[in-house]
């Protein structure tokens, strides 16, 4: 029975769909008559009738201020004006400096369908090789470390509801009651079957309180940890040599790479007592099933990659890797940050997973897409050395933006706002004026989430069904419609034809290019999402029933064995010093999502958390002489900004916390990036702080 897209299907309480933010993707019903009323579905397991205040609110962004017509130098314009003064600016700067000479920056918001069609149009229109997007900002090293150790990244490479009956979860580097909220019901089940929360964390976060054992360690010092963790549980004789055995590869060298850290020498890098180390090795160890997972707090750094590299490490020493109930994941970020890392969007990346220098991958996805093998682009560059090459010498002259605010998201952002200014030609498709589409040239005015259907693949690997729920304002495009109108006018009606705007038909082609790559959709179809709520990849075929617990059987890699990757600590790329002597970190309130662009426009989550802050220790705000609610200077290298002063017991007296949902705090962050995954240093910089006036 064909799956129902249209937003008058009555659907008793409204349309079953799915969150527009984080990667939980819950569940929700969205009814629209006048008002629009979002209740939580039951039948989603991530969420299992919960939602966050975001959630709750999401209905707002359908209401509440919004473009509703293209913007040309900040005047409003028809369609085909905007659509064709593009085209003509990008047949320019591509006259002049080549197909490079135009750069595309996509999203982990983006639907499947959208992050797929946006990196085809890159290869296959602009013939560009400049493409790459937010989530290398996002799950970059954790997709590197994974890719190295089991030769697959899938988030959580089991279902979230696994959690539950574990008897230890350790946490590097996630506040969950504050990123995603019904993600802390699974940890409370699995507490209240017994099992024991422990949380690393800088901070005394609202998931630090629910744990059972917190590590407090200086920013920026979680890989020294991990080495110190894996050293005590080789000591003390706790290895898993059976596991390590049969499914692994590479122990020796990690086994002797970790006899230098004694817990003694971890403690004195981290900050973190040898004794509460060795209570979490004691967790881990009575454990018969256990979880190892990262977030950004251990991941984003310039040596995150490592760092999830040294934790999986862990996990493969304590063999949780591939048993049911057990495992090392990492939780994604983005609402899409799972699919969309999968389908062409990334600078060295095509569809399904595939390497784009990698010439079986370009001939199968050329063949899907009917153009030559040899006239695809190779690699581009990644995000941040996007960003920072734009209007230089060999750089991109114009940028063509879908799905990021990165004026206020990427690190160094004035630096990244210099190079916007300097380009030919800025685009933006938003569905608000986001502060980097008040700089654009053109800004396109595109659908959001509830106006249109997609699929979306959660933090489980799990691909949904996002399901229009609301008629788009007139006056809107989709992206899938923005891509067609730029390629019919750059490659003529034929060349448009690859470019479909049902959402259905782009999800068939995908299902085509990911065919026998590491991420499979073959046999996911829209029906089977609606009747089975989400099939997991890989999913080869359409009587195949998906794979919610991929490693059980054997990992990814070509031996089938998970590998070990020795790992050494290094010290953050900038240590504080007499000038700037305080730690900067950086992350997330519960009431904003990311760059602010669409929260800071709904009252409801204004009112919850109106302005940035910095959070300091009350030693630290006493030796400044500040007091509470005192506006205070952050002075980085690379610039400065002032907040509010939030004193707080709950951090070390050593780091100072500023939430980046406000423009500010990237002025400060340092752009250093991992030398793998080109993540940048958002997680630790050095600043001193002052008295504002
Ligand atoms: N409310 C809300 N929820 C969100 C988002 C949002 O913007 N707002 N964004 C979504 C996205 S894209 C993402 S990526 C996820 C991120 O989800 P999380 O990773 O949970 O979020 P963060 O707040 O960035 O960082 C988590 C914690 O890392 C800690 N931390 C800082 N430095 C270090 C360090 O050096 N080591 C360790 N171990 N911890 C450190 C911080 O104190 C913070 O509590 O959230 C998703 N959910
Ligand atoms: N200091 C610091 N900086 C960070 C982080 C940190 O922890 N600390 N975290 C980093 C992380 S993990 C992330 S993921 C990034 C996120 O930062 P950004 O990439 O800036 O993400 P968003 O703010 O979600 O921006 C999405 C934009 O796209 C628009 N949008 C939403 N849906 C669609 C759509 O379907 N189509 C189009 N065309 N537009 C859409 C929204 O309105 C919004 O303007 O920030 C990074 N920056
Ligand atoms: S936890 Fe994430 S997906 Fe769930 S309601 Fe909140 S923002 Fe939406
Ligand atoms: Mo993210």
């Amino acid at each position: 029975m064909p799956v129902s897209l249209s937003p008058q299907t009555p659907v008793k309480g409204g349309t079953a769909t799915h969150c527009p933010y984080c990667a939980l993707q819950c569940g929700m019903n969205v009814a629209v008559d006048e008002t629009v009323t979002i209740t939580p579905r039951h039948d989603v397991p991530a969420n299992a009738g919960g939602l966050c205040q975001k959630g709750w609110t999401a209905g707002e962004l359908l209401t509440g201020e919004r473009l509703t017509a293209p913007l040309l130098r900040g005047e409003k314009v028809g369609w085909d004006e905007a659509l064709g003064f593009v085209a003509d600016r990008i047949r320019a700067v591509q006259a002049e400096h080549g197909p490079d000479g135009v750069a595309v920056f996509g999203g982990g918001g983006l639907t499947n369908e959208k992050a797929y069609q946006l990196g085809k149009f890159a290869r296959v229109v602009l013939r560009t090789s400049q493409i790459d997007y937010n989530g290398r900002f996002c799950m970059s090293s954790a997709a590197a470390a994974t890719n190295r150790a089991f030769g697959m990244d899938r988030g959580l490479p089991f279902p979230i509801t696994d959690l539950a009956r574990a008897d230890a979860v350790l946490i590097a580097g996630g506040n969950m009651a504050e990123t995603m909220p019904p993600f802390v019901r699974h940890l409370a089940a699995m507490r209240a079957a017994g099992g024991r929360l422990i949380v690393i964390d800088p901070r005394v976060t609202a998931t630090a309180r629910q744990a059972d054992l917190h590590l407090q360690p200086t920013p920026g010092t979680d890989l020294a940890l991990a080495l110190g963790l894996l050293h005590i549980v080789v000591a003390e004789g706790d290895v898993d040599e059976d596991y390590v055995a049969a499914r692994t590869s590479g122990f020796d060298a990690v086994r002797t790479s970790v006899a230098a850290w004694w817990p003694e020498r971890v403690e004195r890098i981290t900050g973190v007592p040898v004794a509460r180390m060795r209570a979490a090795v004691a967790i881990l160890v009575g454990a018969n099933r256990a979880v190892i997972l990262t977030g950004r707090g251990a991941e984003q750094h310039a040596k995150g990659t490592d760092t999830v590299s040294a934790f999986v490490n862990l996990a493969l020493a304590l063999g949780l890797p591939g048993r049911e109930g057990s495992g090392y994941g990492c939780v994604t970020g983005q609402g899409n940050g799972q699919g969309g890392r999968e389908h062409g969007q990334k600078a060295d990346q095509l569809p399904g997973y595939r390497r784009i220098d990698d010439p079986a991958a370009r001939a199968h996805v050329a063949a899907v897409w009917g153009v030559d093998p040899g006239d695809l682009p190779g690699p581009g560059r990644s995000g941040y050395e996007l960003l920072d090459a734009l209007g230089t010498g060999g750089g991109p002259r114009a940028l063509l933006l879908f799905g990021s605010n990165p004026l206020v998201s990427a690190p160094r952002a004035g630096h990244v706002a210099e190079r916007l200014g300097s380009l030919d030609l800025l685009v933006v498709s938003d569905l608000v004026l986001s502060e980097t589409a008040a700089m654009a040239d053109v800004v396109l005015p595109t659908t959001q989430w509830a106006e249109e259907s997609g699929t979306m693949t959660n933090l489980e690997g799990r691909v949904l069904l996002r399901r229009q729920a609301a008629a788009p304002p007139s006056g809107v495009r989709s992206d899938l419609e923005i891509l067609r109108g730029l390629a019919t006018r750059l490659r003529g009606t034929a060349g448009a034809e690859g470019f479909p705007t049902d959402p259905r038909e782009v999800f068939d082609e995908l299902r085509r290019a990911s065919a026998g790559g590491t991420a499979d959709y073959a046999g996911i179809t829209y029906e089977r999402i609606a009747a089975e709520t989400g099939v997991f990849w890989p999913c080869p075929a359409e009587d195949h029933p998906g794979t919610p617990r991929p490693f059980l059987d054997g990992f990814a890699t070509p031996d089938g064995r998970a590998r070990f990757v020795p790992v050494e600590h290094r010290p953050p790329e900038e240590e504080v010093d007499p000038e700037y002597p305080l730690h900067l970190t950086t992350g997330r309130v519960l009431a904003h999502y990311q760059s602010g662009a669409q929260t800071r426009r709904i009252a409801t989550l204004n009112m919850a958390a109106p302005e940035a802050f910095v959070e300091l220790h009350p030693d630290l705000a006493e030796h400044l002489g500040v007091a509470p609610g005192e506006t205070l200077r952050v002075v980085s290298r690379r610039g400065a900004t002032e907040a509010p002063a939030r004193v707080n017991p709950a951090i070390r007296q050593d780091t100072v916390f500023m939430p980046f949902h406000w423009p500010g705090v990237n002025l400060l962050t340092n752009p250093a990036l991992d030398p793998v995954s080109r993540m940048p240093e958002f997680k630790v910089c050095a600043v001193r702080v002052e008295r504002a006036g």
